[in-house]
């Protein structure tokens, strides 16, 4: 089976099941888990913040940091189509009690105009607007970049408006990767940053938060208030350790996606916007995606129908270039047309 649902499917690689079967650990809820701290110092300095906290899932990370930015009843301005409002189980509303401001395009279209017009002024109407949160890459807009002159205006905005800005950096070292730059210079232009250690990084779990000394400190309180305190959590921490040595290699899987999307799109019946591929992600826009999906399953390849006319395809250290070659040729003689 060729696998392109996600780059979460990456399992651990044999130098990962080693350091994870060797690594030194304690009781992380006192602190003394030697291997998460070492984990927390090194992706602290990597991104550029003071301070980092081990966290299950970026999904745990993303929600830790609204908690910790927010009160009850403020508002948080987001993409309509962010993986924190679309597929973070209503979490935001749910554990720190905010209300998500949904912008169309916040990321894609014109970031500062959206921001302006989303921020509320003090009103005995209107909940505190506190938040922005950014996702880089962008999953639902196929993986792309959200350029750092960009990220350093909204941050300036947001500092001028007493804003906070969460990054959802899942995938910020793709985006890094990508611009052949220091992920700092993305990281720079946020509050707290959120990125995945068991994506494209291939860690079986965990994701890290980074932010200032007072931040973590409160997320890491709330980490705990939600079943985050995980004890001897350097077992984990030891692949993340290893995964944070193998950003570079996150070009590969680019140009398979972009392999992938050219030859994708010279099939017809299938429509790819080739802009958009930046990074490790190809959707594509075809009649029946859930056929077309269950099609490519019985010859042997996943990939996700996310919408009645859209398939996701995400190449990860599990994915050759002959296996993205033999997909097109699969996928072409599905569409039937060589
Ligand atoms: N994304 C998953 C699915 O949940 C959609 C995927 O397969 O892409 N931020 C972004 C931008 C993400 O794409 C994801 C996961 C998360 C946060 C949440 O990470 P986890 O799955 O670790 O909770």
């Amino acid at each position: 089976m060729i696998d392109l649902r996600s780059d979460t499917i990456t399992k651990p690689t044999q130098e990962m099941r080693e350091a994870m079967a060797q690594a030194i650990v304690g009781d992380d809820v006192y602190g003394e888990d030697p291997t998460v701290n070492e984990l927390e110092k090194t992706a602290a300095e990597l991104v550029g913040k003071e301070s980092a906290l081990f966290v299950a899932s970026g999904t745990m990370g993303n929600q830790v940091a609204i908690l910790s930015h927010t009160e009850r009843g403020d508002e948080v301005i987001v993409d309509t189509a962010a993986h924190i409002a679309k597929y973070e189980v209503g979490a935001p509303a749910m554990f720190a009690g905010v209300q998500l401001r949904l912008v169309d395009d916040l990321l894609l279209g014109n970031t500062i105009d959206k921001i302006k017009k989303a921020y509320r002024e003090e009103n005995i109407h209107f909940p505190v607007t506190r938040l922005v949160c950014l996702e880089n890459t962008f999953n639902s807009g196929g993986g792309t970049i959200m350029p750092a002159e960009k990220m350093r205006e909204a941050y300036q905005l947001a500092k001028d408006l007493n804003l906070k800005l969460h990054l959802d950096g899942a995938r910020i070292f793709n985006a890094a990767v990508a611009c052949q730059c220091d992920v700092k210079e993305f990281t720079k232009y946020c509050d707290s940053v959120m990125f995945c250690l068991s994506k494209g990084l291939g860690a079986p779990v965990g994701s890290i938060l980074a932010g200032d000394k007072e931040f973590i400190k409160k997320a890491r309180k709330y980490r705990k208030a939600m079943g985050g305190g995980m004890r001897q959590a350097g077992i984990l921490a030891a692949a993340g350790l290893i995964a944070l040595k193998s950003i570079d290699r996150l070009a590969e899987d680019h140009s398979n996606a972009r392999l992938l999307a050219e030859g994708l799109s010279q099939i017809k019946g299938i429509k790819v916007d080739l802009e958009r591929v930046q990074t490790n992600m190809v959707y594509v826009e075809v009649d029946n995606a859930a056929a077309f999906v269950a099609e490519l399953e019985k010859n042997g390849v996943k990939a996700n129908a996310i919408a009645a006319n859209a398939v996701r395809f995400v190449t990860s250290r599990e994915v050759t270039r002959e296996d993205v070659e033999k997909v097109i040729q699969i996928a072409s003689r599905i569409a039937g047309n060589k």
